[in-house]
């Protein structure tokens, strides 16, 4: 299995973010990754592959042109260590206050994005490439940055597919939020096909968006799927989820699986709330083993470093 990953994501380093009025530590921090990076190595991964440049179109496949020069211009504004905590929805074109901004937050974000292509151009006819990167993607909408995410990394490789001649992509979003970005941008189309399965936006992040009732809307409806689950849910509740989200994919036939693969569903993950164990993970790979659809694998969130190396290892070691 090929891996792409670019050591440049060190660079971005968020602190801090605001949540319900106060500062705490931002969690999406380099070590998320830089441990499976390690764990992997040390399992006897050893298809790196180092991302090539992409120029910045593909970027506007999916977001506004405003969006993108107001985060381009932010960065650049900025000094050498100061962090822009976004505050004012609108002008700020960020819709939390946890999604802090850097000199080089451009500039890695879209290193992510090249990667994820890179990775995206691997893809043949039966293979799985799997895209270790951070900042993740999945929050972040055609016009807004928000829940660490400043460009949507799964969203801009199905539009890399389709442009290719893809008919039909599937996006399963395995994070324990909801892909509420992701959901947006696809919303009106049936040749993306967004399921999610997360935490039900009743009690977590992203709140607003990730309920059942949200379907898609015109030629899109009846292609958009969420399954939220409750709090504390376990292999049991996921598996059957994720069963059922596998019947869907399979039946839908896309010419490609994009996986957007969060490990915050793991039981020692400090943002969220699921129970699922290390063995777990091989099952899940199992079960989408079953698919035999080239399947490109996107790194979202999951914040404890060591279970992310345990998962990813587990994971990666029952699909091949
Ligand atoms: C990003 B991803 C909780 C603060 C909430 C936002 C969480 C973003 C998750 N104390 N901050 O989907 O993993
Ligand atoms: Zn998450």
């Amino acid at each position: 299995m090929k891996i792409v990953y670019d050591p440049a994501h060190v660079s971005h380093y968020p602190t801090k973010e605001i949540d319900k009025g106060r500062f705490i530590e931002n969690p999406e921090k380099p070590e998320r990754i830089n441990q499976i990076k390690d764990a992997l190595i040390m399992k006897g991964f050893d298809n790196f592959v180092p991302p090539s440049k992409f120029p910045i179109n593909y970027i506007y496949l999916v977001h506004d042109e405003e969006y993108v020069s107001w985060l381009k211009a932010k960065c650049e504004s900025l000094s050498e260590d100061e962090e822009y905590i976004t505050e004012v929805f609108g002008y700020d074109k960020c819709f939390d206050t946890g999604t802090p901004i850097k000199r080089n937050t451009f500039e890695v974000a879209k290193r992510a994005v090249d990667a994820a292509l890179t990775a995206a151009r691997l893809i043949d006819s039966n293979n799985v490439v799997y895209a270790l990167i951070r900042p993740p993607g999945h929050h972040a909408t055609r016009g807004y940055c928000g829940g660490y995410c400043y460009f949507n990394n799964a969203a801009i490789c199905a539009m890399y597919f389709l442009k290719r001649g893809a008919e039909r992509v599937a996006i399963l979003d395995l994070d324990f939020h909801h892909g509420n970005g992701t959901q947006e941008i696809f919303y009106d189309t049936d040749m993306v096909y967004y399921i999610s399965i997360h935490g039900d936006p009743k009690y977590f992040y992203p709140w607003i968006t990730g309920r059942e009732s949200e379907v898609g809307e015109g030629p899109g409806e009846g292609f958009n799927l969420n399954l939220p689950l409750p709090p504390k849910a376990d292999w049991s509740e996921y598996s059957a989820a994720l069963a059922y989200a596998v019947n869907e994919i399979r039946d839908y036939y896309p010419d490609v699986l994009i996986v957007s693969l969060g490990f915050d569903t793991h039981k020692d993950d400090p943002v969220g709330d699921f129970l699922l164990t290390d063995q777990d993970y091989s099952k899940m790979a199992k079960q989408l083993s079953k698919l035999k659809i080239p399947m490109l694998v996107i790194q979202e969130g999951g914040y404890n470093p060591q279970a992310n190396a345990a998962s990813a290892v587990n994971f990666f070691s029952a699909l091949e």
